[in-house]
């Protein structure tokens, strides 16, 4: 076997986790990130075969059954993966009744998953559904994009359209846009399904002033496009009680989306 602590998975966990404590974005114990797994690669690392323990996840999360995911530990803080990553994260697997999680390695203080494991596999379940490629959910509380949440309105368009015209290459990163959520109770299987039903349409969704999820094929494109929404709220946040002078047009965000062959959620542009 080999030594699971150099694996590409767990090194891109505390990496990415690190970076996202720098940014500010995962204050205490803020934040939480799950990882679909390739079965054969993790079998290097790994005996498949021993279970460490098994810990209900109190949802069905059927269409998972036998994936396996790493994911960061609840109560555990972003900035101390990197250190101590088998105390911080876990690499579970759906068992074959849909409701349990089997723990193959790591949480090795005794803890569990992330209180928001609903919203994670939920939101796997959706991407998945409407993009195979996609392995990564990530949960975060971006300063400027919470911030806004407080002075912009939460329609779901009119939050899109004044990110997409705060820089240009919004339209290239997110051309789906960004779904908001209204304020909700956090670690619930209710907030769980309504993000799940928004990521259907887009890979990012607002949680109103509490964070972003994001999605994506591997840590650095979920990385990328939260990193993205976050910089366009920076630029709102710094500009919104400004007058404004110029701005990009409606054309001109056609203009992006025809050159880099992307298409705008419909609706939008006028
Ligand atoms: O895990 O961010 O939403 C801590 C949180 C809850
Ligand atoms: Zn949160």
């Amino acid at each position: 076997m080999k030594n699971i602590l150099e694996a590409k998975f767990v090194v891109e966990m505390g990496k990415t986790t690190a970076n996202m404590y720098r940014l500010g974005w995962d204050e205490r114990n803020g934040g939480n990130i799950s990882c679909l797994l390739d079965e054969k690669e993790v079998a290097e690392y790994l005996d498949l075969n021993r279970v460490i323990r098994t810990i209900p996840t109190g949802f069905d999360a059927t269409a998972l059954i036998g994936k396996i995911f790493i994911v960061t530990g609840t109560g555990k803080y972003f900035k101390n993966v990197e250190e101590d990553p088998e105390n911080n994260l876990g690499i579970i697997r759906i068992a074959k009744d849909g409701t349990t999680a089997e723990l193959l390695w790591g949480f090795s203080d005794g803890g569990r998953f992330t209180s928001e494991l609903p919203a994670h596999l939920m939101s796997h379940i959706s991407r998945l559904s409407v993009d195979p490629k996609n392995r990564v959910i990530l949960h975060c509380h971006p300063t400027n994009l919470l911030a806004m949440t407080f002075v912009h309105e939460l329609d779901t368009n009119s939050f899109t359209h004044t990110l997409w015209q705060m820089c240009t290459e919004c339209m290239v990163v997110f051309p789906d846009g960004v779904e908001v959520l209204p304020w909700m109770l956090c670690g619930t299987n209710e907030i769980g399904e309504a993000t799940a039903e928004k990521m259907k349409s887009a890979r990012s969704v607002v949680w109103s002033q509490h964070g972003l999820y994001g999605a994506g094929k591997d840590l650095d494109e979920a990385f990328g496009l939260v990193e993205t929404v976050e910089k366009a709220a920076q630029l709102y946040m710094l500009i919104a009680h400004l007058p404004r002078v110029n701005t990009i047009t409606d054309d001109q965000l056609q203009i992006i989306a025809d050159a880099f062959h992307v298409t705008p959620r419909p609706g939008i542009l006028k």
